[in-house]
């Protein structure tokens, strides 16, 4: 099948009528040109110029890409489990997918965000959100690695996050499900929605020097549904905006009962007004409980803290934070250009794309141009906040990039296309057909003061018959368009790791230079490390046995371990010796119940393992390592409880001393 008839778009959507439309997309075949080819190709041995951090939804993870070529660098474990690099399985990762409900090893991963100085992307960190159970992660771009995740109270379905701050000084998350707070009673009847339901802002902030997250301050707010966000920046830095869905307040059928109103909400929040209360004392301290994890690179561990406490402010006893201005229709996106004037809603039932004014939104408030009060806060009138309304895009709209010359670029996933238009006279220029239903699009910079528009990256949740079939289930796709012309032009695509949300793409320079190649062996703080095969031991407490290996090509050391006893705990510290870029060594244990590790030079790592039989255990490197990998390998014997045979370890020798 090569397009979508209009009658298969109308069961996407239910209900929505689409007479006044024409279906897209129409031709397949003529959307590449003839230098498609030559303007993704990226020669062997060479560098892309660019990154591109990617949302995995349902995956859990983030992945990069190299772009223009769309070669797959790495896909970083955030919120699930990977055993391939061990994440999650090694005892110095599992601290980090711990909740206030235990660990926790699968989330849904939806937003990227790259952090800033200035408005400007500057490499140092990449933010997720963690949809499900509400958390907030922070990658390290030196390491790749999550560095960081912070659990959020109060929330559920932590969907309008994580969006930054013009200097990063706060990563916010908005809550998706409104909940009862986690300090009230929540054994309440659903359909006392209205009366206990509440929707929860918070405010993290994130260290200058180390990145470090902690929870600032919360917003409670009306509860309805919040969607995504953006914070303002330039002129209406100090703002941040929400859309808003779910203003009926409906707890059953929402596909229905949620968009009865003909305009829902974009909350437009005075957050510089919310810290000046919060300095003043005016916060509620509530108790809560939250995860704090974090992975220090010089023990190689992650500790988690659980915290008891936020701060609270209730936005309806300030008037000045809060503000409701009516946007159609079921807002998804919410989106504001480099200059900080224009904040883009985009409601996906609506048959028009409303564009607010940062300046008009201003004069409303200070001229109290309001139609009424939502929940006790003021209303805008909505011709009064708006610029325009770009009429008749397309049907669907999801999310708009900008390239930082005036133009918008939007995301319509039901009529599967992007449509460049002009921000300030709203008028459409250009139409591009994707393949197939595209969510979020992404230029480099294009939610940044400062765009960088040559490429522009669909994400689209529809694959249909663009790869080879994989059986029921495609990979999701995304497709590269050069947009350095006026015409948008597709020139690549690529496939995906789960299901791609939001993405981000800077600039290489920024950020590989600063890659780290190895960690320094002086700097190993692990408590468990031998910095050299003279310090290796293995140390008996009790039932638990300490082995304190090292790793170097080839070979493991101790390689030859006896004395351990049924039902023992082996722990296998394991330090990589080397301090050469890129030479990792794995290690694998028969019986193993976990996952193997991948020990990165000079790190050391955990395996925590059970000797559930008398026996004899092979063990080996896992990373083909060097020309002797196969030989990088070692044995360990199991006796009986209560066996005689003595604990001891050695390497080198022609056999084992005990017979
Ligand atoms: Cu997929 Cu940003 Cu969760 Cu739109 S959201 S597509
Ligand atoms: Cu070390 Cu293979």
């Amino acid at each position: 099948m090569t397009q979508f008839s209009c009658k298969q778009w109308a069961l996407l959507i239910g209900c929505l009528s689409l007479s006044m439309f024409a279906c897209k997309p129409k031709n397949t075949g003529s959307a590449v040109g003839a230098d498609a080819a030559a303007k993704a190709y990226v020669a062997p041995g060479q560098y892309d110029q660019f990154y591109n951090f990617v949302s995995g939804g349902f995956s859990g993870q983030m992945s990069v890409y190299g772009l223009p070529s769309g070669r797959l660098l790495r896909v970083i474990p955030v919120f699930s489990v990977d055993p391939e690099k061990g994440w999650g399985y090694s005892e110095e990762t599992k601290a980090m997918l711990n909740t206030s409900h235990g660990m926790v090893p699968w989330d849904d991963l939806h937003h990227t965000e790259l952090s800033q100085t200035n408005g400007e992307i500057d490499g140092r960190w990449v933010f997720g959100n963690a949809n499900n159970t509400p958390r907030v992660a922070r990658i390290d771009l030196t390491t790749f690695r999550t560095a960081e995740i912070i659990e959020l109270p109060n929330s559920a379905g932590n969907h309008s996050s994580p969006f930054i701050t013009e200097n990063t000084e706060y990563v916010v998350a908005g809550t998706r499900f409104s909940v009862p707070p986690d300090d009230a009673n929540g054994d309440v009847a659903i359909d006392t929605y209205k009366d206990n339901f509440k929707g929860t802002i918070s405010f993290i902030s994130v260290d200058k020097n180390d990145g470090k997250m902690d929870i600032a301050f919360q917003l409670q707010c009306p509860g309805v549904n919040f969607d995504l966000s953006h914070a303002g920046k330039g002129k209406s830095n100090g703002w941040f905006f929400f859309s808003c869905y779910n203003t009926e307040k409906a707890s059953t059928l929402l596909e229905v009962n949620a968009s009865q109103r003909d305009k829902d909400f974009i909350m437009a929040v005075n957050w510089k007004k919310a810290e000046e209360y919060i300095k003043a004392g005016k916060g509620r301290k509530q108790s809560v409980k939250y995860a704090s994890n974090r992975y220090d690179e010089k023990t190689h561990s992650a500790t988690s803290q659980i915290k008891t406490e936020v701060l609270v402010l209730d936005v309806k006893d300030f008037k000045d934070i809060c503000y409701f201005i009516p946007c159609p229709k079921s807002p998804h996106g919410c989106d504001v250009d480099p200059t900080g004037e224009y904040i883009v809603g985009s409601g996906k039932l609506a048959a028009l794309v409303p564009v607010f004014s940062f300046d008009k939104i201003q004069k409303a408030i200070a001229a109290k141009d309001f139609i009424g009060e939502f929940d006790g806060l003021p209303v805008i009138k909505y011709e009064s906040a708006l610029h325009g309304e770009l009429q008749k895009p397309g049907l669907g709209p999801l999310h708009t990039e900008f390239d930082g010359k005036g133009n918008a670029y939007t995301s319509f996933f039901v009529s599967s296309e992007v449509v460049k238009w002009n921000i300030k006279d709203l008028k459409v220029l250009d139409r591009a057909a994707t393949y197939y239903s595209i969510g979020h699009l992404t230029i480099p910079g294009g939610d940044s003061k400062k765009p960088d528009p040559k490429y522009l990256i669909a994400y689209n949740k529809i694959t249909k018959d663009r790869y080879l079939p994989t059986g029921p289930e495609l990979s999701q796709s995304a497709q590269l368009f050069d947009i350095s012309g006026d015409k948008m032009q597709l020139i690549l695509d690529f496939p995906t790791i789960g299901e791609p949300h939001y993405a981000q793409a800077v600039r290489a320079d920024l950020i590989k230079d600063k890659s780290l190649k190895i960690f320094k062996i002086d700097d190993n703080q692990h408590p468990y490390v031998a910095k050299g095969e003279g310090a290796t031991k293995v140390v008996r407490e009790g039932g638990k046995v300490h082995v304190y290996m090292t790793t170097i090509r080839s070979h493991l050391a101790p390689d030859n371990i006896e004395g351990i006893q049924q039902g023992d705990e082996v722990y296998f510290h394991i330090t990589n010796l080397e301090q050469d870029w890129d030479v990792p060594h794995g290690f694998a244990i028969k019986g193993a119940n976990n996952a193997e590790l991948l020990i990165m030079p000079g790190e050391t790592q955990t395996l925590k393992w059970v000797a559930d039989r008398v026996g004899i255990y092979p063990f080996y490197c896992t990373d083909f390592c060097s020309a002797l990998h196969q030989e990088m390998s070692g044995y360990l014997r199991v006796s009986p409880k209560g066996s005689k045979v003595p604990l001891q370890f050695s390497i080198g020798k022609t056999a084992p001393v005990s017979k």
